[in-house]
């Protein structure tokens, strides 16, 4: 059973009928804005954390996606959401140090540094 046109089912269950119906042929970004996640697309995504900045600053991935955050500044930093850290917040990550969180759920995430709230980045996960 292979329904992947079916926009009434939630997205989580769209995903799980997506890892079962590979679809050989299509790109990894359908140009149909009604196609699927195309969760084949789930590469672990990393975000450089240098210069007071997150890069790159819009990182958008599928849901199921593990993104890292990588401190490349010689400041530590934090990775924490624009939900006061409600859904991911890093502890302050010094040179060289690593935060994952993985997105599993459709929507827009902002974060920030807590140490330097100029500092802002988002996730879009569809
Ligand atoms: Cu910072």
């Amino acid at each position: 059973m292979c329904f992947p046109k079916q926009r009434a089912l939630p997205l989580a269950a769209m995903g799980l009928l997506a890892l079962g119906c590979p679809t050989p042929g299509l790109p990894a970004y359908a140009a149909d804005p009604d196609a699927p996640p195309q969760i084949a697309a789930a590469q672990p995504a990393t975000v450089t954390i240098d210069n007071f900045s997150f890069a790159p600053a819009l990182t958008i991935v599928a849901p199921g996606t593990k993104v890292t955050w990588v401190n490349k500044d010689e400041e530590p930093h934090t990775v924490t959401s624009a939900d006061g850290g409600k859904t991911f917040k890093s502890d302050a990550l010094d040179t060289d140090d690593k935060f994952s969180f993985t997105f599993n759920q459709p929507g827009t995430y902002k974060y920030f540094c807590s140490i330097h709230p100029h500092m802002v980045g988002t996730v879009v996960v569809k």
